[in-house]
């Protein structure tokens, strides 16, 4: 009691006491979050701004959230994989093709891990990328919109999980399979597994100027589960690193039957090395199907093109190119340190982490000392690369980050909490608990050499009792701890959307002076857009009726139009004449079957109408824009489909 009437002499600590009482469980307070300290560290006032962004994955949302680091305030929802009809993304005319994919139109996915373009091994802030897992796709996030920009699929893999992560000088985004497949698929029995599955690991190249991805090569691997990655960094540069499990090959009731070997592998590529292979004429040209995605922030306009093949390399042919590392015990996460000595291997069956040396495997892989081999892939024995062991970190360990001090910070499932210790000396520093159930961390920059280890945010797969119920379904639950002194301090918990995996964090101050406030009006190369009032019009095409119309406080031009008929397909091509910050206008049809749209400033959006029965029909602007938002409203005259009314226009009577 000394303690809380000390914190009595403190505002603050009165505020934390009188709204913590009622309803706390009492976990709180030994994880220190009453001090009053903590209020003030979380604390970021009206009209101040947050200290980081944090780009959480949307798990099964398919998307991606922005929020503040440390107020835990949601800042955007960005549409990667999943139709968002809160702007129309998926829906507009623009962007059904960032949808496409060899199974076809693809409405929503499950993404895991963002991560952040690098120069020199340090976050320069120009793009993200995230991978989609379910139909397996890479995403580009233009990180000055805040928008998707671009979208690969990635053939010959499924479960796209050990994605997407990029080499330190963004020369790659990687992805591997977690599910191995027939490749190519092809109707055989499921029995037949073991030895005909294979696993692609894919290396995608990023265009230095614009980011533009291309599949450079596809490694074909054995059928193991490839999990998760992490490039080399530093004297690891060119070197990937994948964990896998199931190296049993198992094709029912994984639970037990990929469980059996004592220890599977991580997956050492040396990727310069299959580079150089590929650019020398190595690999062999195969049939592949697969969509590349791309958005044009000028015409606004999304194109699809269908690819037909990939360069495949096999592994066996590129001596030096492929190593294994054998790791108890069904790895999850492999994460390398900042300086990229180390290479952790998450054994989420174990209690103990291995951490196996970089420098060690050079000097095994001179030396050839293996341990017989894989489908033709030598295996390093595990004494000779492992570095040290992490004993009795916790139970169930997951993922690894890093503070740029020399300390690692592990997730643990099972235990539910982060363990913080000392690379090197593989000595616990720390532990504490998380509520409920962690499964990645983030530390802002902890996949790169220069992490910025103020904040550790974990991402829990439990909530609970952690906020006011909300009937069954509950968001998950973000923590975020102070890992600034020696010992981490829990300071708050925030929801976050959908389940994200992993998070991407970087400083404010390298994105924010960046983003885009507008898209010019005399940029905008969209084949439909009105680029002044004048230029509006509606223009029948058969059974087809363009309406190019502008949008500016408070009007749509035009607002009054006649002459549609009844199975008529009707495009509104929309263009926001706005040119000031944030003054969107949004638009809605009544009785349309598709999400309205929201256009921002100097943005050309279209969305499609078909009307189904006669009369004068609304539409308005759904975003509060001035203080004749509510005048923002037009109709539409819909005669039956024998008519012969002539389309005409206008507004005001003009
Ligand atoms: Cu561990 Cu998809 Cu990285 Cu979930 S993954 S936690
Ligand atoms: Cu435009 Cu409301």
């Amino acid at each position: 009691m000394k303690n809380y009437k000390f914190q009595l002499l403190s505002l603050f600590g009165v505020l934390l006491l009188l709204s913590s009482c009622g309803n706390n469980n009492g976990q709180n307070k030994s994880s220190g979050a009453l001090n009053s300290s903590a209020a003030e560290k979380v604390y970021v006032a009206p009209g101040e701004h947050d200290e980081f962004y944090a780009f959480m994955s949307g798990g099964y949302s398919g998307n991606l959230t922005v929020y503040g680091l440390p107020s835990g305030r949601m800042f955007k929802e960005i549409p990667v994989f999943s139709q968002f009809p809160t702007t129309g993304y998926g829906y507009s005319e623009e962007t059904k093709p960032m949808f496409n994919t060899s199974f076809g139109f693809v409405p929503a996915d499950d993404s895991h891990h963002p991560d952040i373009s690098q120069t020199n091994g340090e976050l320069d802030g120009r793009w993200l990328f995230i991978n989609g897992n379910n139909t397996p796709r890479i995403a580009r996030i233009d990180l000055q919109t805040f928008e998707t920009a671009e979208i690969i699929e990635v053939p010959n893999s499924a479960g796209n999980h050990s994605s997407s992560f990029i080499t330190e000088n963004t020369e790659y985004v990687v992805a591997g399979t977690r599910f191995s497949v027939p490749i190519p698929q092809r109707d055989i029995p499921i029995k037949d597994y073991k030895g005909n599955f294979k696993g692609a690991l894919s290396f995608i190249s990023i265009d230095p100027e614009d980011g533009n991805m291309e599949i450079k090569f596809q490694l074909m691997m054995p059928g193991f589960n490839y999990d998760l990655s992490h490039p080399g960094r530093g004297k690891s540069h060119g070197w990937f690193f994948f964990t896998t499990y199931n190296t049993e090959e198992a094709n029912s009731l994984l639970e037990v039957n990929a469980s059996q070997n004592d220890k599977d592998f991580i997956a050492a590529v040396n990727w310069k090395k299959i580079e150089e292979y590929v650019t020398n004429g190595g690999g062999t040209k195969m049939p592949s199907n697969y969509a590349h995605n791309v958005y044009d922030e000028h015409t606004h306009t999304a194109t699809s093109t269908m690819k037909k093949e990939v360069l495949m390399v096999d592994p066996t042919k590129v001596p030096g190119a492929v190593y294994f590392l054998p790791t108890p015990k069904s790895p999850h996460g492999v994460d390398v340190d900042p300086t990229g000595s180390f290479i952790i291997g998450n054994g989420k069956l174990s209690a103990d982490l291995t951490v196996h040396s970089f420098d060690k495997m050079i000097a095994a892989i001179e030396a050839k000392k293996f341990d017989g081999e894989a489908y033709g892939i030598p295996i390093l024995k595990f004494e000779d690369v492992l570095a040290g062991t992490l004993k009795s970190g916790g139970l169930g360990p997951l993922h690894t980050e890093f503070d740029g001090k020399g300390n690692a910070y592990t997730t643990f499932f099972i235990s539910s909490e982060v363990v913080k210790w000392k690379v090197g000396t593989w000595e616990v520093l720390d532990r504490k608990p998380t509520f409920y159930s962690v499964g990645h961390g983030m530390i802002p920059g902890g996949n790169s050499r220069k992490p910025f280890g103020k904040y550790f945010v974990s991402m829990n797969k439990i909530t609970k009792d952690r906020y006011l119920p909300t009937g069954p379904e509950l968001e998950h639950s973000a923590q975020l701890y102070d890992i600034s002194g020696d010992k981490m301090e829990l300071i708050y918990d925030f929801p976050t959307h959908g389940e994200p995996h992993y998070a991407a964090g970087i400083p404010a101050e390298l994105l924010a002076p960046k983003s885009k406030k507008i898209y010019r009006l005399d940029d905008n190369k969209h084949p439909d857009a009105v680029l002044s009032p004048d230029g509006a019009k509606v223009v029948r095409k058969g059974n087809e009726v363009h309406v190019y119309m502008s949008m500016i406080r408070s009007h749509f031009t035009p607002d009054n139009i006649e002459g549609i008929k009844v199975g008529d397909k009707v495009y509104f091509h929309i263009t926001n004449h706005e040119q000031d910050f944030d003054v969107p206008h949004g638009f809605m049809m009544i009785g349309q079957n598709n999400s309205g749209l929201l256009i921002m400033p100097g943005q050309t959006k279209t969305s499609v109408w078909e009307p189904k029965q006669p009369g004068v029909w609304p539409f308005y602007c759904t975003d509060f824009c001035s203080a004749l938002h509510q005048e923002m409203q037009g109709y539409v005259r819909v005669s039956p489909a024998s008519s012969n009314i002539e389309i005409s226009w206008s507004l005001d009577g003009d």
